[in-house]
């Protein structure tokens, strides 16, 4: 596979169907079945460390009749056009952050919202992994789109790295924030007090470079392994949102899958939930220490509860907004997930 790798990069998505079976037929000629795996972020990120425990459980359980093919960022390009092969069934598996997937699946925003979550990071991966609501009917949203939502999970808190001091709404006055293209998002730094700038993960690192935008706002691995702290000076804890990642399927696929395959498949899901929330953990604070280490003037903000207080308020008409953008389904989900989230709050 690794062969067509640098093929892959820059053909226009029309072909990459046709190639990926040339590639997957010349690499796995006796490989009963395989499953692609597109990934949003490189190698070393935390989808990646999933994507290949996913691997290695897979080809294991199956022995050997199941081959797990990765296809990580860059080799098929954006997240949304991963999600398409997906939906259309080039690949069978995607990850989708929710940011993102919002753009096509206004209810997916929800996760979204400013402080939605709970300060418990355990309870907030459990009602992630379980809560029926969130399964009916994101689900069924991603069931009209010829995908079926397999999980979601944490990847840690969102950090703005930025090239100012921001510790009140007023501090965003002129700010570019580089935001994922979702309308709820760029709403949100909007009600914030910044302008939302939204582009392409690939085009961060060079327009904070060239101050087209003066900070983005992802987890602590991905300012490392991006080298997005390399062009930004602070970074700031506010506490406002956490990045959750969902596992996509397609829907046909997964439907026609025999039997213990599917059995396999769901089990792998199941068992990579504690796994996975471990392991982002660990890279977090694994990357922070290597960016502390290779860049000791940056500097290292956590907003306080007051500080945070203001930002909450300020950002609560999201909610509506939020509302209106999904109508029924959505004001559900967000009481939903308001009643799961606030037993820890
Ligand atoms: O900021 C982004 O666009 C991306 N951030 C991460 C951590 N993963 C994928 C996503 O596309």
């Amino acid at each position: 596979m690794m062969k067509c790798n640098k093929f892959l990069k820059g053909i226009s998505l029309s072909v990459v169907w046709i190639t990926l079976s040339i590639c997957s037929a010349s690499a796995n000629e006796n490989a009963a079945e395989v499953w692609r795996f597109g990934l949003e972020e490189i190698e070393g990120s935390v989808q990646d460390i999933y994507a290949q425990a996913f691997k290695r459980k897979i080809e294991d359980k199956s022995q050997g009749e199941i081959v797990v093919e990765i296809y990580s960022y860059g080799m098929l390009g954006e997240s949304e056009d991963l999600t398409n092969l997906t939906a259309n069934g080039t690949l069978q598996l995607t990850h989708a952050s929710v940011g993102i997937l919002g753009a096509q699946i206004p209810e997916a925003q929800v996760f979204t919202i400013p402080y939605l979550f709970s300060n418990n990071d355990d309870h907030n991966q459990a009602v992630l992994a379980n809560n029926p609501a969130i399964y009916e009917i994101l689900g069924n949203a991603l069931i009209d789109q010829d995908l079926r939502l397999m999980t979601l999970y944490l990847e840690g808190d969102m950090v703005w790295s930025t090239n100012k001091l921001i510790r009140k709404p007023s501090d965003f006055a002129q700010f570019k924030m580089r935001v994922m293209n979702s309308s709820l998002v760029i709403k949100t730094f909007e009600l914030l007090g910044a302008t939302a700038i939204p582009m392409p993960y690939s085009q961060v690192y060079g327009s904070l470079q060239a101050h087209i935008v003066n900070g983005q706002t992802n987890p602590i691995f991905s300012i490392e392994e991006m080298k997005f702290y390399e062009v930004t000076e602070y970074l700031i804890w506010a506490g406002q949102q956490k990045f959750t990642t969902s596992v996509l399927a397609n829907q046909a696929w997964y439907l026609a899958l025999p039997a213990p395959h599917k059995l396999i498949l769901n089990e792998t899901i199941e068992e990579l939930t504690p796994y996975i929330f471990e392991q982002q953990i660990a890279l977090n604070n694994t990357q922070l220490a290597a960016i502390k280490k290779s860049k000791p003037s940056m500097a290292l903000i956590r907003l306080t509860k007051k500080e945070q207080a203001l930002f909450k308020t300020i950002s609560t008409p999201i909610r509506q907004q939020f509302i209106q953008n999904s109508g029924q389904p959505g004001q559900r989900l967000l009481e939903a997930l308001d009643k799961a989230l606030a037993t820890e709050k």
